[in-house]
């Protein structure tokens, strides 16, 4: 098929090229991309031209793919990413896309992967996205650090995350956040087969247990050790390009892209299929 693949950088991310359209929606390709995904994080397929029906189908290979209520996309596995309101009811909490996260961490069990496709780019570096690894992060602490964590648990709000790209919210606004779910996590997650992450990014907005002050630098101390650059991938966006990543073990971030930009992504998710021990 004229399929090549490489390892992006030494910790994560493989990138498949010379697949596009149907051509990805076979058992074989889906497989080797979890593979991938499992061994390093973040699947990349080079201008992989792929429609919305081919997309879902992909996904629904790789596991339970998640209907977006708010997608507002005549396909309701799939929601537009982008900043014009005209396109997404969701172009106002776009900004919060801009700082480092982890996707569905108020949920019981956060998504197991994203899907992100490039339907129109706006041109370098704008709108690039990068990838940490908190698989890695976590395995390159002290003895000392692990220990130190072990047991520690912070509290994740959809309010966090707002409130770091919007400091100053007005009351209705900050009432809206407030009707999202709070939930506590572990710092580490320990998978089932014994496999461990750190578990921050914006969402996660205070220590449980600790002055708030404390856990503010404590969570901010450990998302600078995170997002270090041994640990990151940054992606340049080609038109076309689907990337897909590990939800549970990569921390992601856009590069701010402008209220203008015409940047237009299709995204489907997968269910997770682990909660957080
Ligand atoms: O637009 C991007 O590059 C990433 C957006 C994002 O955070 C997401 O789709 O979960
Ligand atoms: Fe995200």
């Amino acid at each position: 098929m004229g399929t090549t693949t490489r390892k992006i950088t030494e910790s994560t991310g493989t990138e498949f090229s010379g697949l596009t359209g149907t051509q990805l929606v076979d058992k074989g390709v889906a497989d080797d991309a979890l593979a991938a995904l499992e061994e390093t994080g973040v699947v990349v397929f080079r201008e992989a031209d792929i429609d919305d029906e081919s997309l879902v189908a992909f996904a629904r290979l790789l596991g339970n793919v998640l209907p977006l209520p708010m997608g507002s996309h005549k396909i309701k596995e799939i929601q537009r990413i982008t900043r014009d309101a005209s396109q997404s009811k969701l172009a106002a909490y776009r900004e919060a896309t801009f700082y480092w996260h982890i996707d569905g961490t108020t949920g019981e069990v956060p998504d197991k992967a994203t899907l992100l496709t490039a339907r129109q780019i706006s041109g370098d570096p704008e709108g690039d996205t990068e990838f940490a690894n908190t698989y890695a992060a976590y395995e390159a602490l002290s003895d000392e650090e692990k220990a130190q964590l072990e047991g520690v648990r912070a509290l994740h709000s959809f309010t966090a995350s707002q409130l770091v790209a919007n400091p100053n919210p007005s009351p209705e606004e900050r009432a809206a956040w407030d009707r999202n779910p709070t939930r506590e996590q572990p710092i580490v997650w320990t998978r089932r087969n014994g496999r461990k992450s750190l578990l921050v990014g914006s969402t996660a907005g205070e220590v449980v247990g600790l002055p708030a002050d404390e856990g503010r630098a404590l969570l901010d101390r450990l998302l600078a050790w995170a997002t270090q650059p041994q640990f990151v991938l940054r992606h340049r966006w080609t038109q076309g390009d689907l990337v897909i990543w590990d939800n549970t073990g990569m921390l992601h971030r856009a590069l701010p892209y402008g209220p203008s930009s015409s940047r237009l992504m299709h995204r489907a998710s997968l269910a997770g299929e682990e909660a957080v021990a």
